[in-house]
């Protein structure tokens, strides 16, 4: 089972690397029938704090000069000049507004061994004047319909995206996300939230990993209460989107940016 979702997400990753994008997806119902387009476009601006990572994962700026990612993305802890940071565009391809910055430092999650705890910090060579994205720090925001966002695959086992996408999942209960079985049994509760449409259709997929799952706080601000962790497959029936439990790790994760 860990070694099954191990390897899942490894493959994530490493699909991802050729073209460096995550995604929110759409999938055919069958051959017989139209695809079914669960993502849109995003527009230029919407969602400012979007990054995608070079290694071909999504992200995004937990301050200026740090962005909030999956464990799973990255392969330790410790100065790291190799990663790309990609923000400011929704078109990655547009020379126009990009700003590309490189890691300094990475620090992943203490204690990540493949199952749970599947964040991770980059540290970037210059702040990104670009705003923000404040993470939960209780549970009060981890229900409702969320946002994911990114420039992973369009459909199961598709290509990376030019252009970022967006789509909108609805949460799912941990007993109801463990009953779908299967990969679904290891589920960390504590650390994990799920989020989907039981008949499938919109989801994240490979490449998306490491992205924000947001939603709206009372003040009306973006606030993300998930990462983009893993799934069987993407926006199958009855396997939903796997999302890091941000709230679970907020002073873990502010602790860890504080010592970069
Ligand atoms: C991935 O491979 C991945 N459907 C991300 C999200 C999901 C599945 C796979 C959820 O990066």
């Amino acid at each position: 089972m860990k070694k099954l979702l191990k390897a899942f997400k490894r493959c994530a990753v490493l699909g991802a690397a050729a073209l460096a994008i995550v995604s929110l997806q759409p999938v055919s119902a069958s051959a017989a029938t139209p695809p079914v387009v669960g993502g849109t476009r995003a527009a230029q601006g919407e969602f400012p704090f979007m990054v995608r990572l070079s290694m071909g994962c999504g992200g995004a700026l937990y301050t200026q000069q740090i962005v909030l990612t999956a464990a799973h993305c990255v392969n330790g802890s410790g100065n790291n000049t190799s990663i790309t940071a990609t923000a400011g565009v929704v078109d990655l391809q547009s020379t126009s507004g990009r700003v590309q910055v490189r890691s300094t430092k990475v620090l992943q999650a203490p204690g990540y061994n493949g199952t749970g705890k599947d964040w991770a910090l980059i540290k970037l060579a210059q702040p990104i004047n670009l705003p923000t994205l404040k993470i939960a720090t209780n549970s009060q925001y981890n229900t409702g319909d969320f946002t994911v966002a990114g420039w992973g695959a369009a459909t199961q086992g598709g290509g990376q995206q030019r252009y970022m996408l967006k789509a909108t999942v609805p949460f799912i209960d941990d007993a109801t996300c463990e009953g779908y079985g299967g990969l679904y049994n290891g589920l960390v509760p504590g650390e994990e939230l799920c989020a989907g449409f039981e008949e499938g259709g919109v989801d994240t997929c490979q490449g998306d990993s490491g992205g924000p799952m947001f939603r709206k706080d009372t003040a009306g601000d973006w606030i993300q209460v998930g990462i983009v962790s893993w799934g069987d497959g993407c926006a199958q029936p009855n396997a939903p989107g796997v999302y890091t439990e941000v709230s679970a790790f907020a002073s873990a994760i502010a602790s860890a940016a504080a010592s970069l």
